[in-house]
């Protein structure tokens, strides 16, 4: 088999990039490790970016994200019993944030590629990357028991935290830089009624919580637990009890329970690994990069980069030139960094920190009363949250 451009993984980037390179008449197949069905039952990212929500209107994938999903002038941050808004459209000249689960996104783009006739193999097992070093790299992969090999022009690694490119470029190339963070956030979603119009980010003594949603009847709530938490330690009165305890009184008030329809427990860390690109691989999404989920940036870091990469790779085809794909990289990476200390500055300012006891809490507190005190510091949140603007190539 043949194509243009190899893409390894079919969550968010690796769909958004075939889509775009498709709408330019660029060839790509997507070799996805899981079926359809397990790709679209993942329950993850619930706010789009501006500049995400333009590229897939711009793709062709934005109807019933525009039809379904809600515009979000603000958001709530709680602390100390009370709520205070950050006015978003009015720090920022107008700019929203797009409200709408990235379980859509993904079926909407999945739906996109079929209208196409995109070329997606699911299942395809035991993903070899070869020849990323040459101008002639190509895929290994196993379907339904058979070994096949894809000859291609490009790879692109869309293949998330725990796929294979990354881990392709040279050990001696690679440098990577991590923090673990010592929680997790336990997730539910319930069809009930949000709590809140917009979504409320809770800080409390005990811990963080927070209140989402994914439709005015489908709500989605998080609570900080340790690291080491397991999810069958968790029915929903427990969490429904912990996520009360932690609300200010007049929102706990209000909160309509339900069944969860789903749970799990995701650990936090941020992740950077340079660089994003070695001879023909080229990486995008998680697959580069990890975000902890408080400053809502991992699915919007994706589409960035794809934005970069689709760019480079449209004007290779069209130019020969690859002076983009050679800039890729540090391209990309000047947006990560960005939204990289964003969520760890908002997963700092938000979460209890058991060794922090004492000093850290007090400038915790001041950060928070800081924030709400100040224009300018509010405003530094606010264009940081609707998404900062995509450098140019
Ligand atoms: P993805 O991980 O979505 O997709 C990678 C794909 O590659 C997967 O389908 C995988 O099956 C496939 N793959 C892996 N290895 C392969 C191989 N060897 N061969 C072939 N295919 C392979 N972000 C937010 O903004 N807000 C959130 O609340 C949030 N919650 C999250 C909760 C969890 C549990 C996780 C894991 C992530 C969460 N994220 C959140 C981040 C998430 O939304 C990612 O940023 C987003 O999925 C990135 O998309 P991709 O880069 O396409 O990676
Ligand atoms: C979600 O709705 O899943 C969500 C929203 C905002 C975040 C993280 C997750 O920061």
């Amino acid at each position: 088999m043949r194509t243009q451009v190899a893409i390894i993984g079919g969550g968010p980037a690796g769909l958004l990039l075939s889509q775009i390179l498709d709408l330019k008449g660029i060839r790509s197949v997507i070799l996805e490790r899981k079926s359809r069905e397990y790709v679209l039952g993942r329950i993850r990212a619930g706010v789009l970016e501006q500049g995400l929500a333009d590229m897939l209107r711009a793709a062709g994938v934005g109807d019933r994200m525009d039809r379904e999903g809600q515009i979000h002038e603000g958001t709530d941050i709680a602390f100390a019993g009370k709520r205070h808004r950050i006015d978003f459209a009015g720090l920022t000249g107008g700019e929203t944030v797009m409200v709408y689960g990235q379980t859509e996104v993904t079926h909407d783009l999945y739906d996109a590629r079929d209208a196409l006739g995109g070329s997606i193999i699911d299942e395809a097992k035991n993903v070899e990357i070869n020849g990323i070093d040459t101008h002639t790299p190509s895929v290994v992969y196993e379907k339904d028991g058979q070994i096949h090999t894809l000859h291609c022009d490009f790879i692109a690694g869309c293949d998330g935290s725990h796929g294979v490119c990354r881990t392709s470029i040279p050990a001696d190339i690679r440098r990577e830089y991590e923090k673990v963070y010592p929680f997790g956030w336990l997730g539910v979603l319930s069809e009930t009624p949000p709590v809140s119009r917009e979504l409320i980010y809770n800080h409390h003594p005990e811990g963080f919580a927070l209140c989402s949603m994914r439709s005015n009847s489908l709500s989605r709530y998080y609570v900080q637990v340790p690291r080491e938490e397991k999810i069958d330690d968790w029915g929903d009165e427990r969490f429904w009890e912990m996520l009360k305890r932690r609300l200010p009184e007049e929102i706990s008030a209000s909160l309509v329970t339900g069944p969860s329809i789903e749970k799990s427990i995701a650990p936090l860390r941020s992740f950077v690994s340079e660089p994003l690109s070695y001879g023909r691989l080229f990486l995008a999404g998680d697959a580069g990069h990890i975000v902890p989920p408080t400053g809502a940036k991992g699915l919007n870091l994706a589409a960035s980069d794809v934005h970069y990469l689709s760019d480079a790779l449209i004007s290779y085809y069209r130019t020969n030139d690859e002076d983009l794909l050679r800039r890729y990289s540090e391209t990309a990476l000047k947006r990560v960094w960005k939204a990289t200390r964003f969520s760890w500055w908002m997963t700092t300012l938000l979460h209890h920190f058991p060794e922090n006891e004492g000093f850290g809490d007090r400038i915790q507190q001041t950060e928070l009363e800081y924030l709400f005190s100040s224009k300018a510091a509010q405003t530094v949140l606010a264009e940081n949250y609707v998404g900062l603007p995509y450098e140019p190539s």
